[in-house]
């Protein structure tokens, strides 16, 4: 179930039953007053939505006044599961669906949708399970340019740090990392097995953060990646997948299917500047559930990335609605 509706004597004791029943950062929808008491409706953040099926999503009929938040939102590329998700969780609240133009919806749907859009802070925590990051991925997503942008970012914070690669598949590869640790006064090492892993992770004990490139794999060669999840186990990395932003929705599920056996922590999704549509790929990790780190938005190191926020990327969904209104 998307909300949760409770309705307790005070405000206090429903706030606090939502924390019990929908965990700490549970998301209230509305609050109001009842005859007896008060009502609560929460969003939880851990809903799972049901798996979207390889084939065409069923036709959905959406109720007249989710109907421009549905087109603006399917402009952005959300799918169909996601957005019937969103529509059902406002059927709970007091919004009034069967017109449009209810000035609370925009701002309504986009708090409902901010809860399905986990966030990842761990990235750029001092949590010790994200002190070895490992990012992979297909190829050409922006993988060694996220990295050195994460990089620069944690040394920005005042932490020492180490980038190792296990890319020794393009000669290319490893020069364009090392021209970025280079860039960073940062120390450099290429691992070709794992036990050259499981060396340079001792060596450099010491730093605060290590980051780990790895060869782009398309996810349709599957034999590559168990020695790649050998290697990250081997590690104990906390593995980000980056994924472009523009990768339509069948072959986003695709990437994460091939990708999921690894055991991802979040998704960064790269490359966001370069399409009118993030809403597919977007969507499509969080019909997983997974949750997103960063959204990278152009080449510029390390400007070029801002940490996923779920409100900011929800109102971007629904922002069309806006402007559609004004033109
Ligand atoms: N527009 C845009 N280009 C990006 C972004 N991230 C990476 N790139 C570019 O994508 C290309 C491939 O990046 P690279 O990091 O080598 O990808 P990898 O093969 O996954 O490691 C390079 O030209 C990068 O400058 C991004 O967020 N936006
Ligand atoms: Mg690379």
């Amino acid at each position: 179930m998307l909300l949760k509706r409770i309705e307790k004597k005070t405000l206090a004791e429903a706030l606090e039953a939502v924390r019990t029943e929908c965990g700490a950062d549970a998301l209230v929808v509305e609050t109001r007053p009842t005859r007896t008491g008060f009502l609560v409706v929460a969003a939880r953040p851990e809903t799972r939505l049901p798996q979207q099926p390889a084939t065409a999503p069923p036709l959905l009929r959406w109720t007249r006044g989710f109907q421009p938040l549905a087109a603006a939102a399917a402009d952005f590329g959300v799918s169909a599961t996601v957005l019937h998700a969103v529509e059902r969780a406002l059927l709970g609240t007091k919004v009034d669906l069967s017109r449009p133009g209810d000035p609370a919806l925009p701002n309504l749907a986009a708090r409902v949708l901010a809860a399905l859009v986990h966030e990842a802070p761990g990235f750029e925590s001092t949590d010790p399970r994200f002190r070895v990051q490992a990012l992979v991925g297909p190829t050409g997503v922006g993988k060694t340019t996220t990295l050195a942008k994460l990089a620069a970012r944690a040394q920005g914070r005042g932490e020492s740090i180490a980038i190792l690669t296990l890319d020794t598949y393009r000669v290319a590869a490893v020069e364009q990392l090392r021209a970025f640790a280079d860039l960073l006064g940062a120390p450099f090492a290429v691992a070709f097995t794992t036990t050259d892993l499981k060396r340079l992770l001792a060596e450099h004990r010491a730093c605060d953060r290590i980051f780990v490139d790895t060869t782009g794999r398309s996810p349709r060669d599957r034999d590559a990646l168990p020695a790649l999840e050998g290697n990250l186990r081997a590690a104990g990395a906390a593995v980000l997948l980056c994924l472009a932003a523009g990768t339509h929705a069948r072959d986003a599920r695709l990437v994460l299917d091939a990708y999921e056996g690894l055991g991802l922590e979040a998704v960064c999704l790269t490359k966001w500047d370069e399409t009118v549509a993030p809403g597919e790929a977007l969507a499509a990790v969080v019909e997983r559930g997974l949750p997103f780190s960063h959204l990278c938005i152009g080449q510029e190191v390390p400007a070029d990335i801002v940490v996923a926020q779920g409100m900011e990327i929800a109102r971007a969904v629904f922002a069309r609605l806006a402007a559609g209104a004004a033109a």
